[in-house]
């Protein structure tokens, strides 16, 4: 048996190149968190058929029976890790050769040979033992997460092989949804309306018209209404220029005399500038708030105007000023509605934060920009699906004021299709979000594994 050690950022991409190097009917030894990432030890034995071997994709019983129990394993393991957990209080008994005898089974664990119950035998011991007793925990625990990760991938991987084989439709759909950028829990929701039997053209329809129906938009042009609306989002997702867009359409439709453009952004050199450069354009009054007290007063004196545009400042969610602006703005009367901006180009966890960090403030929509730049619209999509929250607007160019136009889900769908169409889904990212998605595995792995 050949035996290999990989290094890695983490278990997925360990996994990967395992599985490139060795193939499918590699066997995983041992891993271990190391600095900088995982270390994996995997071998494959010629001498087994490759049904045997721990590690195959190809869902065979052997593999089955593994990962059976393997899962049995940690299972256990995870009970002996409680019950010793529950001894920690008496750690003063606690002695080194517990510490010995949890090594050790962690070590048979991972080789895979035998699960023993942790010997928990009470010796005199001092509080330095207990430490190294508690440490010793720690680091079990940190390999039982290594293992739980290991295998929830390795059922992934199983469960979206077998799916691909028992549901091509659907895992054809699965794949393209996945590479829209859609959460792999809105993925599953959306495939409960594929009815079986029927054409893939039909469902995949089915599927969209789904999507369409959880996607909420802002059923009118909001801001062409008047009002008064905060514009909020991290620093550089477009707010500004989301502002002179709608206020040189208002401008052009209504005049220049009931617009104001208000900006809270005294914190960034030129932000102010930016906001007064756009009033003297349109000629419209532009009002600077550089105290938070100062909003109420300033907003009163312009109660005259139809429509006033607020530019906030995006700040970091650990900024003290953060809470005091959305505190203003939600003080404030008469009702400040909120935009919600968010920069399509960003990463899902860019977007998911900018929610939290935002989300205080009295949300009425969102305004997706960057469109035009974006490779994926899916992760947009996935977080105001999940909060239910209506997009507004879709801004897709610099040009003011022509990039911009009021969101329609059919048309944003399409788009985010379009977009999809030009990248192709790679199968690794498919088991990632497979293995993923809330019970996703499990789900699919009861299903077609057991
Ligand atoms: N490609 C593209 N760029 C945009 C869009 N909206 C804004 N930008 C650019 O993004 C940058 C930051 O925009 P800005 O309005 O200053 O962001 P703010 O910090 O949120 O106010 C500027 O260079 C804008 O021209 C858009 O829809 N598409
Ligand atoms: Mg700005």
């Amino acid at each position: 048996m050949n035996i290999k050690r990989y290094f890695a950022s983490d278990m997925r991409q360990a996994m990967k190149l395992v599985k490139d190097d060795l193939g499918d009917d590699a066997a995983i030894l041992s891993q271990r968190r190391v600095a900088g990432g995982v270390e994996v030890s995997a071998a494959v034995d010629a001498s087994l058929p490759r049904s045997e071997a721990f590690g195959s994709a190809g869902g065979s019983r052997g593999l089955d029976k593994a990962l059976a129990d393997a899962r049995r394993k940690v299972v256990a393991a995870e009970h002996g890790l409680g019950d010793a957990e529950a001894e920690l209080p008496r750690i003063g008994e606690a002695s080194v050769a517990t510490t010995d005898a949890m090594r050790q089974t962690l070590k048979s664990l991972q080789q895979g040979r035998h699960s023993a119950p942790v010997q928990a035998e009470a010796q005199p011991d001092s509080r330095s033992q207990g430490g190294a007793q508690q440490q010793a925990l720690e680091s079990m625990r940190d390999e039982l997460n290594n293992m739980k990760e290991l295998l929830q991938q390795q059922l992934g991987s199983v469960a979206w092989g077998q799916f691909v084989e028992r549901s091509p439709q659907q895992a054809m759909f699965w794949r393209r949804l996945s590479g829209m950028g859609l959460s792999a829990d809105l993925c599953k929701q959306l495939l409960a309306v594929v009815e079986p039997g029927m054409p893939a053209a039909h469902n995949w329809r089915q599927v969209l018209a789904a999507l369409s129906r959880q996607l909420s938009t802002t059923q009118k042009n909001l801001v062409m209404e008047g009002g008064i609306f905060a514009f909020i989002g991290p620093t550089g997702s477009g707010k500004t220029t989301t502002i002179g867009k709608l206020a040189t359409q208002y401008v052009l439709e209504h005049g220049p005399e009931q617009v104001a453009l208000v900006t809270t952004d005294c914190y960034r050199v030129g932000a102010a500038e930016q906001i007064k450069a756009l009033g003297r354009i349109l000629n419209v009054t532009v009002r600077v708030v550089d105290n938070p007290r100062q909003l109420q007063p300033t907003l009163d004196g312009l109660s005259r105007k139809a429509l006033v545009l607020i530019d906030t400042a995006g700040l970091h969610h650990q900024d003290p000023n953060l809470a005091l602006q959305l505190g203003m703005l939600n003080e404030v009367r008469p009702m400040v509605r909120s935009l919600l901006v968010l920069a399509c180009t960003s990463q899902q966890q860019v977007m998911r934060a900018a929610y939290h960090t935002y989300g205080g403030a009295r949300l009425v929509g969102t305004v997706f920009t960057k469109v035009d730049e974006a490779t994926s619209l899916g992760e947009a999509i996935s977080l105001v699906c999940e909060h239910g929250l209506p997009v507004s607007y879709v801004a897709d160019g610099q040009r003011i004021p022509e990039d911009i136009s009021q969101a329609r889900a059919h048309g944003l769908i399409s788009r985010a299709v379009a977009i999809s169409d030009q990248l192709p889904a790679d199968d690794e990212k498919m088991i990632g979000s497979f293995a993923l998605s809330r019970g996703g595995a499990n789900h699919y792995s009861a299903r077609y594994v057991s």
